[in-house]
């Protein structure tokens, strides 16, 4: 073992809940209706109550809030309320650094995140690498990270380590997700990748040794009817497992967070007029301060051959930065 891993904390416990994609805010994100910020919080809570109770590290694997800073104080201050009594022991959460914890591409103390940091209510993995060690009834596990944009490890190093954990924030090559950048293959070293930012549950993706796991979002952001279906979870892994275990968070019906409207159609086949005032309709009721709803509208619409369609993409990204939802 190398110096610098036997420097990394050491926590007994009896296993780590994992959980990912809170995005806290302080008012309604996207389509969500009022109320918002009182049942993400609930969620929250719901995890650190069930890691508490059963001793288990709680690890949140990014986008713990939806905008990265300059949210309410009441937030910040009921955020630290919640995370405080797990912060006078060993389980301490352990919190990945998201692209929507970020703000223009960077972890500073401008973000809220760096607040609940100061307080001292969580660990924040904002470098890639081994975070701390975890001991389980003489089990070590090594939990690494890779915070958005930061790259997966090529391998690791086991060294005493009887399993390898690791957190990403990442656009990876899941069953839904196809056409993101990075394909699932076997990191050397790790035996489980687990992943947030696609929001999406994924099944488990078995590679050599590694086996990938993207929980999905423990909060819906998209009115879409995938979303309706989905049943917010957290995992629970412990020594031995083949699978991770299933924890169902209590959720509310789909109907009671989003508005009672029908489904957009997603596709705009053809051109004319009728169909772009049919979108533009459609995109009034979708607006949102992220502009989900104006980015579905172009990409629907614009002919990506096209090079004015690119300069409008660009600029599209460029007003939106950091606002993208994977849902
Ligand atoms: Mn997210």
């Amino acid at each position: 073992m190398d110096i610098e891993r036997a420097d990394l904390p050491a926590i007994a416990c009896a296993g780590i809940l994992f959980c990912t994609d809170v995005h806290l805010a302080g008012t309604p994100p996207g389509q969500r209706l009022p109320g918002y910020t009182e049942q993400t919080l609930a969620k929250l809570a719901f995890c650190l109550e069930q890691a508490a109770s059963r001793n288990l590290l709680p690890v949140i694997c990014g986008d713990l809030f939806h905008w990265p800073r300059e949210n309410p104080n009441t937030l910040l201050v009921r955020c630290i309320e919640l995370f405080k009594p797990l912060a006078a022991t060993p389980l301490k959460c352990w919190v990945l650094v998201g692209n929507h914890d970020k703000w223009q591409a960077n972890y500073t103390d401008d973000v809220s995140m760096a607040v609940l940091e100061s307080a001292g209510v969580i660990h924040v993995m904002k470098e890639a690498g081994p975070q701390c060690r975890v001991l389980i009834d003489g089990h070590v596990a090594l939990l690494g990270a890779s915070p958005d944009m930061a790259p997966l490890p090529k391998a690791v190093e086991r060294d005493e380590a009887d399993t390898v954990l690791w957190v990403s924030h990442h656009g990876l090559g899941f069953p839904d997700y196809a056409d993101q950048r990075q394909p699932l293959r076997e990191l050397p070293g790790v035996d489980w990748l687990i992943n947030g930012h696609l929001h999406q549950p994924q099944p488990p993706q078995r590679r050599g040794m590694t086996t990938w796991v993207n929980l999905g979002s423990l909060t819906r952001m998209s009115f879409a009817p995938r979303v309706k279906e989905r049943r917010p979870a957290a995992a629970i892994w412990r020594p031995g497992m083949t699978e991770l275990e299933r924890l169902d968070v209590p959720f509310l019906p789909f109907e009671d967070v989003f508005p009672d409207q029908p489904f957009p159609d997603t596709q705009i086949k053809e051109g004319g007029e009728s169909l772009f005032l049919r979108g533009l309709e459609r995109l009034v009721w979708k607006r949102t301060r992220e502009g989900a709803g104006l980015g579905q509208f172009l990409s629907d619409n614009l002919d990506p051959t096209l090079p004015e369609s690119q300069i409008i993409l660009s600029l599209y990204e460029e007003i939106i930065h950091g606002g993208a939802q994977n849902d």
